[in-house]
């Protein structure tokens, strides 16, 4: 069994675990090592005055957890700058938010350029490498450059777009050329799939055979590899006896009300001020329903040193005390607004009491929330998904309410219809998408990512010592 090597922008190890709650990515990540030994390579998260060369290592368990301190430029032109200013807004559709600048893509490449160099010399032959997310992009590059001929996989956690949007970046072309040194390239959906395999083929003039690119003497194949969560757990947390009556406790004045709840980082992505719009729709329009039902918003704070998320702070903090202001009762706040972590102890519950869940991201690579609602409910009284069009989950998650999140009429209306569902559609609705969310869950992702890597060893392998060209 080969030893497996992950590396991602942010390393969870042990000790920080305790701290911060973990999200989905790192639940994911550490479902990879489950069947496999290895290294897990990343950023702390700390900013330190001088850029480290050598990493700090910790061992937990069968895992090795090595990580890089950034410097604050590094952070400033990498982290926030590059890669969640210019980066994440395109490929999230957004054009018209991302931010390019040469100073920052310099700095990207840095970064990439001294991970590649730090972990170069942690991998051995017979290694697994396998890369998470847009802030790496070029890492395989680097790690090709430095003369590894190892296995190496990618997978990209947020929306590819189509070639057209994609292309309206400077360097996005560079970055189709690096894909190309990653073996196998994951995406979320056969839409994200379509999309970059278009952009290799328009931009790079590659070849294609099956799902494989070949551009030069290179070769990379893309794949869907649509993320699951760890479907049991979520069973298991949500139906702690105790746990429903601790909730009900926490919310104020929830009493008999129906509870609707959101779950989302603080992101432009997620549509949180379009969606407390659309619920204030639906209560304009449905004034019977005033003081019935109450809609918890949880949205922890991420990213609050880029600009654009200060501003959505901002819009959303108006938008929530107009609608409560405009709306309010004395005894009914009619939305909860909380921006701190919860432990999925917590979460599991929440999720099972809510009648409705909103999940109605702009765009959303998959959106574990949805899937994590969904394990969450209780099989004989079942609540109903409101899922956004434009969230992977869409795909797989066909028993949901689908709706387009920018048109809050359908939005409201589909929140009325939910409230009203019969018992017998939301069960039939709850069992399609259970089941999906049950076959597909987290440890599926990682074991078909990995065997489909380990695939490639025969399918493209590179002829041995050839560095990148
Ligand atoms: P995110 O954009 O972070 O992930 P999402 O998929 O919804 O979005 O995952 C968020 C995770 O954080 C969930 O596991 C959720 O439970 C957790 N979380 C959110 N709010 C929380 C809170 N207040 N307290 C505790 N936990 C909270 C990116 C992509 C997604 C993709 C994932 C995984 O943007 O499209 O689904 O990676 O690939």
């Amino acid at each position: 069994m080969p030893r497996l090597v992950i590396v991602s922008n942010r390393v969870w190890a042990p000790e920080a675990a305790g701290k911060e709650s973990a999200g989905g990515l790192a639940v994911a990540l550490r479902a990879a090592f489950k069947a496999y030994e290895g290294l897990w390579f990343g950023w702390s998260g700390k900013v330190a005055a001088h850029a480290a060369t050598q990493p700090t290592t910790v061992e937990a368990g069968n895992v090795q957890y090595v990580l890089m301190d950034l410097t604050a430029l590094d952070r400033q032109e990498y982290y926030y700058g590059f890669a969640n200013r210019a980066l994440w807004p395109t490929m999230h559709y957004r054009v018209g938010l991302s931010d390019f600048s040469r100073t920052d893509y310099a700095g990207y490449l840095r970064v990439n350029r001294t991970f590649a160099n730090a972990l170069a010399n942690l991998v051995c032959t017979s290694d697994l490498v396998w890369v998470h997310d847009y802030h790496l992009i070029p890492l395989a590059a680097e790690l090709r450059s430095l003369g590894l001929n190892n296995l190496i996989g990618y997978f990209h956690h947020i929306p590819w777009p189509a070639p057209e949007v994609l292309g309206t970046l400077p360097g996005s072309t560079d970055l189709l050329r690096a894909i190309m040194d990653f073996n196998l390239v994951g995406v979320q959906t056969e839409r994200d799939a379509d999309n970059l395999r278009r952009a290799l083929l328009q931009e790079l003039g590659a070849a294609q055979t099956r799902d494989v690119l070949h551009a030069g003497i290179r070769s990379t194949c893309v794949k869907a590899f649509p993320i699951g969560v760890d479907t049991r757990d979520f069973q298991e947390l949500a139906a702690r006896p105790r746990a429903n009556r601790i909730i009900r406790q926490t919310i104020t004045g929830l009493g008999s009300r129906k509870l609707i709840i959101g779950v989302d980082r603080l992101d432009y992505s997620k549509g949180i001020p379009q969606r407390m719009e659309a619920y204030e729709r639906f209560l304009i329009e449905n004034p019977n329903q005033r003081g019935h039902v109450t809609y918890l918003q949880i949205a922890p704070t991420s990213r609050s040193e880029v600009p654009e998320y200060e501003t959505l702070s901002r819009v959303a903090n108006e938008t929530l005390g107009r609608i409560n202001g405009s709306l309010g009762e004395p005894g009914w706040v009619p939305i909860q607004y909380v921006t701190s972590t919860y432990p999925r102890s917590l979460l599991a519950p929440l999720y099972r009491l809510a009648r409705i869940a909103l999940v109605t991201p702009m765009r959303d690579g998959m959106n574990l929330v949805a899937k994590e609602y969904v394990a969450a409910q209780d099989p004989l009284d079942p609540g109903v998904l409101v899922l956004s069009k434009f969230a992977g989950a869409a795909q797989q998650l066909t028993g949901a309410v689908i709706i387009n999140p920018n048109d809050k009429v359908e939005v409201a209306e589909a929140i009325r219809d939910a409230l009203q569902m019969s018992h017998q559609e939301r069960v039939t609705r709850w069992q399609s998408m259970i089941e999906v969310v049950r076959d597909r869950d987290v440890s599926w992702w990682a074991a078909a990512f990995l065997k489909a890597l380990v695939a490639q060893q025969h399918e493209v392998a590179m002829p041995a010592g050839e560095g990148r060209d």
